[in-house]
């Protein structure tokens, strides 16, 4: 082993191989620029980011109330953010922070504080250069977008004609279809396919020909749903009934996973429209129950609430077809992501994948991964560490395939059909 690395080499052997990694970022809210306008960037989408506006709206007491924020421009709501996030206080929370380390790593001096002229920096590139600039500064090389054939805007994109930047990848998100089973069948009566409220008749066969025809337009790596804490498996519920009979036997026949964010409490606080959800405790067993179930099904998991990660980590060690992903959202701040990496790396190994990003603004790519690369490079240092210390001989190159697998070698594997 000509490459071996000594105990004292070991942390910088790991940060040359986070820092070097190709990364895929296996979920975000990110598209491919062929899909116009529903690509969001810029300073004014990044000070206008829900996990943003929830803070705002804390601190602007009466002085805006939400409806007059919701009538202003995207410029206007952005200047009150940074008046009172970004001016009036230190950008101390993760996500003002997360502004200001976007804006540094792309080269612009946030020390002025001057958001007409970081808004001028922006005007002059153009989409596609600024695209390029993230993905060379970052590393991540292909972004899984959220496509969802129930959202309006983005259904008329999906035409023959689509033709989009390798990158990105899709995955079919069918929220509406599991969650919300009345609306989703007002849709997709709508767009001619004959199904029933009670799911009698041929509803079931109209929901896979559903499915199958949206696979065959996207070509999705896998199918996914956010889902409430409250989801149960085995349920009498439509939800439940629709993932049994249609969903997975659709994702098995075409060898796709599912993905299940599970743990989101929609609209706690309707006013503050995205940024009004919040998290419950899920039901991990139910999790096992549709890995034992649907033995010949791929899951694609994660959990919102900090009180499911572990059972999650545990049940993951009882079933191949699990693969555990990412810290959802209000668990990925430095403090949470850190412990549950720890844990996954304790209870899974390599066979998991730390991070994702949930990027709805281009830009979030760099500060989100940036935090996630420092997190896990402290991480695997420790354990290797541990390792060296009991004499295991740890060599650049295993260091190197290690880290790659962590940041999407190995969901890349899963979602192809191979083993974590
Ligand atoms: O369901 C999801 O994919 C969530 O990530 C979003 O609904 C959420 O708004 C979000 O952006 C979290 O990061
Ligand atoms: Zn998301």
């Amino acid at each position: 082993m000509t490459d071996l690395v000594g105990r004292q080499d070991i942390d910088a052997a790991v940060r040359r191989a986070v820092e070097t990694s190709d990364i895929t970022d296996i979920h975000t809210h990110l598209y491919a620029p062929a899909f116009g306008d529903l690509l969001l960037w810029g300073i004014d989408e990044m000070l206008t980011y829900h996990y943003i506006v929830a803070e705002f709206f804390r601190v602007v007491g009466d002085e805006v109330d939400s409806d007059r924020f919701w009538s202003l421009s995207k410029a206007g709501q952005a200047e009150l953010i940074w008046e009172h996030l970004f001016l009036r206080r230190s950008p101390i929370s993760e996500s003002c922070r997360g502004v200001i380390t976007c804006i540094q790593q792309l080269g612009i001096d946030p020390s002025d504080r001057d958001l007409a002229m970081i808004r001028r920096w922006f005007a002059d590139t153009d989409v596609e250069t600024h695209l390029d600039r993230v993905v060379e500064l970052t590393h991540v090389r292909t972004m899984v977008m959220t496509n969802d054939p129930f959202d309006e805007a983005e259904r008329p994109c999906w035409t023959d004609a689509l033709r989009y930047d390798e990158r990105f990848r899709a995955a079919l998100r069918i929220d509406t279809l599991l969650v919300e089973w009345e609306r989703a069948c007002a849709a997709l009566r709508g767009l001619g396919y004959d199904v029933q409220p009670d799911l009698s008749g041929p509803t079931e066969d109209e929901v896979r020909r559903f499915l199958d025809e949206w696979i065959a337009r996207m070509r999705p790596v896998y199918l996914a749903a956010s889902l409430p804490p409250s989801f149960r498996y085995p349920d009498a519920s439509a939800g439940a009934q629709l993932l049994e009979r249609c969903v997975l036997p659709v994702a098995a026949e075409h060898g796709l996973p599912m993905g299940m964010m599970i743990g989101v409490r929609r609209g706690v606080n309707p006013r503050l429209q995205l940024a009004g959800d919040a998290v419950g405790k899920a039901d991990m067993a139910s999790v096992g129950n549709l890995c034992s179930a649907f033995g010949q099904n791929r899951f694609l998991v994660t959990v919102l609430a900090r009180e499911n990660q572990h059972e999650l980590a545990v049940i993951a060690r009882k079933f191949g077809n699990l693969h555990v992903f990412g810290c959802w959202w209000f668990v990925n701040v430095p403090s949470l992501t850190e412990e549950i990496t720890r844990l996954r790396i304790e209870l899974l190994g390599h066979s998991f994948t730390p991070q994702h990003s949930d990027a709805r603004v281009l830009e979030q790519v760099i500060y989100k991964w940036h935090d996630a690369k420092v997190m896990l490079a402290r991480v695997l240092t420790d354990k290797y560490a541990v390792l060296g210390q009991v004499g295991y001989p740890l060599t650049e190159g295993q260091i190197r395939g290690e880290v790659a697998n962590l940041l999407g070698g190995s969901a890349m594997r899963f979602l192809s059909g191979g083993a974590s």
